[in-house]
């Protein structure tokens, strides 16, 4: 069984321990000591989940614990740091998304692990909801034919700043925190982007950032793509925290629909199902979606630290996807298209 240690015990560190506690069960990998700088959110932490090595200060669990791998569920501005203590210590590590606030950081991460020589994962969850992985099969079954148009769209308005008062706080809003998992859901299904224009918009006058964006994408292999999100969208039905995925081919469509409907047409006629996420015994609604993805994440992780599987969402696959959202936000600022790998 692998050891890891968790650094930051806040609001999304629950999800990761249970899902840990359930890959403990099936004897991957179990969390063996937690780190918090708040000792009392530590101390909390710690009971809840019956872990006894604690520490406030990484470094101090790094010098002390035997690891096999570290997971860090800080926020953004403490990734850079984290992530390179680290790998100082030669561990593979797990990081939070959005890796960092800026494009630049989030490059010095990922070189440092490759100095390193340690694996890098960024938990970049959402492409591995289990809805989004039954939209991926269908275009990889060949059924709809050849892909030519998509759209990934996040549209709600539901209250993520009592949870997570720093959404509110940032000059970036909705591209740096949702937006950076609708891209890589875009990419996941359409392919990489050679050029995008993109537009921003603050609804919500209590917040400093931007709570709607919408890109229109190039992607590399010809397909046109739409990304759209929005936290100011009031609508008859709360959707939070679903995507809702369109894809046009040459020989039918998919569209993953509210409420985990999944329709498919192809030269046969159209097929529904129900690809809604399993309630995992932890899990609460509306987050189970989430919740799901988080394990299974953290199982891709396992298996490919047990040299089982490539790693899909290493930091330098994610480097792409926060050139995206770099690009949106060029974009919005200047009114230009933008080649992202230009960034
Ligand atoms: P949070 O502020 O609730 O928790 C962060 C914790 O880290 C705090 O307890 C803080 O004391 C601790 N911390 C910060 N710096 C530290 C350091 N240097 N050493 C030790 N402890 C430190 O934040 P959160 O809402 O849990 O978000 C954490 C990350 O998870 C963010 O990057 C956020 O974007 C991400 N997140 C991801 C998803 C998803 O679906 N992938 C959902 C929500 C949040
Ligand atoms: O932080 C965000 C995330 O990654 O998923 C949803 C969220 O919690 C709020 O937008």
């Amino acid at each position: 069984m692998l050891k890891g240690a968790l650094i930051g015990c806040g609001f999304f560190a629950i999800n990761q321990l249970h899902a840990w506690r359930d890959i403990a069960g099936e004897g991957g990998a179990a969390i063996v000591a937690l780190c918090d700088r708040d000792a009392a959110r530590l101390a909390q932490v710690a009971a809840q989940f019956g872990i006894a090595r604690t520490y406030t200060d990484a470094a101090a669990m790094l010098d002390a614990e035997e690891l096999d791998f570290v997971d860090i569920c800080t926020t953004a501005p403490s990734h850079r740091a984290l992530v390179e203590l680290v790998a100082s210590h030669k561990l593979p590590v797990i990081c939070q998304k959005p890796l960092a606030p800026t494009l630049e950081e989030a490059e010095a991460i990922v070189t440092a692990c490759e100095k390193a020589g340690v694996p890098l994962m960024v938990h970049e969850n959402f492409r591995w909801q289990s809805a989004i992985r039954a939209v991926r099969g269908v275009i990889d079954s060949g059924r709809i034919g050849s892909v030519f148009w998509g759209r990934v769209s996040f549209r709600s308005a539901f209250d993520v700043f009592s949870g997570q008062p720093y959404l509110a706080e940032g000059e970036r809003f909705i591209l740096e925190d949702l937006g950076v998992h609708a891209l890589d859901v875009a990419r996941f299904l359409l392919g990489d982007v050679s050029k995008l224009t993109a537009t921003t918009k603050r609804v919500n006058p209590r917040i400093k950032g931007e709570d709607v964006a919408t890109a229109l994408m190039e992607h590399e292999g010809g397909v046109t793509g739409i990304m759209d999100c929005s936290y100011a969208s009031k609508l008859e039905e709360e959707l939070f925290p679903q995507t809702l995925v369109e894809i046009d081919g040459t020989e039918g469509s998919i569209r993953l629909g509210a409420g985990y409907r999944l329709t498919v047409t192809d030269a046969d006629g159209t097929e529904y199902r129900d690809v809604s996420p399993p309630l995992l015994p932890w899990a609460e609604r509306p987050w189970h979606n989430i919740q799901e993805s988080v394990l299974a994440i953290q199982k891709h992780w396992v298996q490919s630290l047990n040299g089982g599987a490539q790693l899909e969402t290493s930091g330098t696959d994610n480097l792409k996807t926060l050139r995206l959202v770099e690009a949106c936000y060029h974009s919005a600022a200047t009114g230009l298209p933008v080649e992202p790998a230009a960034l």
